[in-house]
C-alpha cells in the first residue's frame, strides 16, 4: 500500500519543519483529506502571507503542477456556514487570501476552500469557497515538527 502512494507523490518540499506533497491525483476535498492522513500528513493551513508565498513558490517550481491552476487547501466551513476552520488544527481561519467577491457559497453549497490561479484576470493566487464534492482540483498536504516554533 505505502509504495503505491509513493509513486502518486511528484512534487515534495521541505521548508524548515514544514514538509509540502502534492500528489499526482485530482479528488474532491473529502478524499483530499483522506488521502494526506493516509501519508501521515495533513490538508494544507495557511496561516500567514509568508507560508502562502513558500507555497505559491513551490507549486511555480514544480513542472507537473505548474500549470495547474486549482488546488484544494484545508479550510472549510462545514461546521457552521461563514465560520471557516483548519481541518489539521480545528483553528478558526484567521489569515484570509480571498478572490473578488468570495466566499459567495454558490446555491448555499459551496463549503471548502481552494486555492484558485485565474490567469485571465489575473496573476495571482486566491481563495474561493466550491463545493466539496467537486473532484477538478489536486490537493496539498503537509506535515510539520509541532515542537518547532519558527517554521520559516
Ligand atoms: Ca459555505
Ligand atoms: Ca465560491
Amino acid at each position: 500500500m505505502k509504495k503505491v502512494i509513493i509513486l502518486f507523490i511528484l512534487a515534495h518540499l521541505v521548508l524548515g519543519a514544514k514538509r509540502y506533497c502534492i500528489p499526482d491525483i485530482k479528488a474532491n476535498w473529502f478524499k483530499a483529506h483522506e488521502f494526506c492522513t493516509t501519508l501521515g500528513m495533513e490538508l494544507i493551513s495557511i496561516e500567514s502571507q509568508a507560508e502562502h508565498n513558500a507555497l505559491i513558490k513551490f507549486i511555480r517550481s514544480t513542472d507537473k503542477f505548474s500549470n495547474a491552476t486549482r488546488f484544494w487547501i484545508g479550510a472549510s466551513d462545514l461546521a457552521e456556514e461563514g465560520i471557516y476552520t483548519w481541518i489539521s488544527s480545528g483553528r478558526l481561519v484567521t489569515f484570509t487570501n480571498w478572490a473578488a467577491n468570495e466566499p459567495n457559497n454558490i446555491n448555499n453549497t459551496e463549503h471548502c476552500i481552494e486555492i484558485i490561479h485565474n490567469i485571465y484576470i489575473n496573476q495571482v493566487w486566491q481563495w474561493n469557497d466550491m463545493e466539496c464534492r467537486n473532484e477538478i482540483a489536486y490537493f496539498v498536504c503537509e506535515s510539520e515538527d509541532i515542537q518547532c516554533v519558527d517554521n520559516f
